[in-house]
């Protein structure tokens, strides 16, 4: 990997987890929609020693793989969309109908706590679900040796659990029952 893009790949998980986690590692305020002032974030970076420049953050904003932020279109603030665990956000989504299957892609090390529990959000706002099993072997991947399930989210929906979707397409929902799981694919 270049040496440029390695910096921008540093830059953007930091702004991961001011956006999404910690804001208050630099001192910055979210608001419950999750939106913070860009001037106000760049003064804060330098002062934490994370410096960045505008161009090189809207550049990092706009080829995001996942699409994680969205900037207002004043380009005045700054979100990320979706994977929050900070307790200054509560977004509003909508409650929207699912397709009727999704996939959630985790490590076969969380199979057993699974099976017990369901799908908890932990941490996070949410359980994360993905629309195919490509992108949910993908998020699996980053935990480990891979395990996906599909999600009968027709009957999910049927049964009257809600879901969203972020703007970047990442679904989400609060907890998936045991019930709704279905083993699918166990690959290596
Ligand atoms: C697992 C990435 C034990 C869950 C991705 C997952 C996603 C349980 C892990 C986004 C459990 C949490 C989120 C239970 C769930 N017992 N383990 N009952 N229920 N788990 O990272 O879904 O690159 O918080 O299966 O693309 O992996 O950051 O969630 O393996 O959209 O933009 O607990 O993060 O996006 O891990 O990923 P995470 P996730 P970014």
């Amino acid at each position: 990997m270049k040496s440029q893009e390695k910096n921008q790949q540093q830059h953007s998980k930091f702004l991961s987890l001011v956006l999404r986690h910690q804001p208050e590692t630099i001192g910055i305020q979210l608001d419950s929609e999750g939106w913070t002032d860009v001037q106000i974030l760049l003064q804060q970076l330098i002062k934490h020693h994370h410096p960045l420049k505008l161009d090189a953050f809207i550049q990092i904003v706009e080829s995001s793989d996942k699409k994680r932020f969205q900037l207002s279109n004043d380009h005045c603030k700054i979100r990320a969309v979706q994977g929050h665990s900070s307790t200054q956000v509560k977004r509003d989504y909508i409650a929207i109908t699912p397709p009727n299957t999704l996939f959630h892609g985790t490590a076969t090390r969380f199979v057993d706590s699974i099976l017990d529990q369901g799908l908890m959000s932990g941490e996070r706002h949410h359980v994360h679900l993905s629309a195919d099993q490509i992108t949910a072997a993908q998020v699996g991947k980053r935990h480990g040796k891979v395990f996906i399930y599909q999600i009968d989210t027709q009957q999910m929906h049927q049964d009257g659990y809600h879901f969203y979707q972020a703007e970047n397409g990442v679904w989400l929902t609060e907890h998936v029952p045991v019930k709704y799981l279905r083993q699918f694919v166990h690959s290596d």
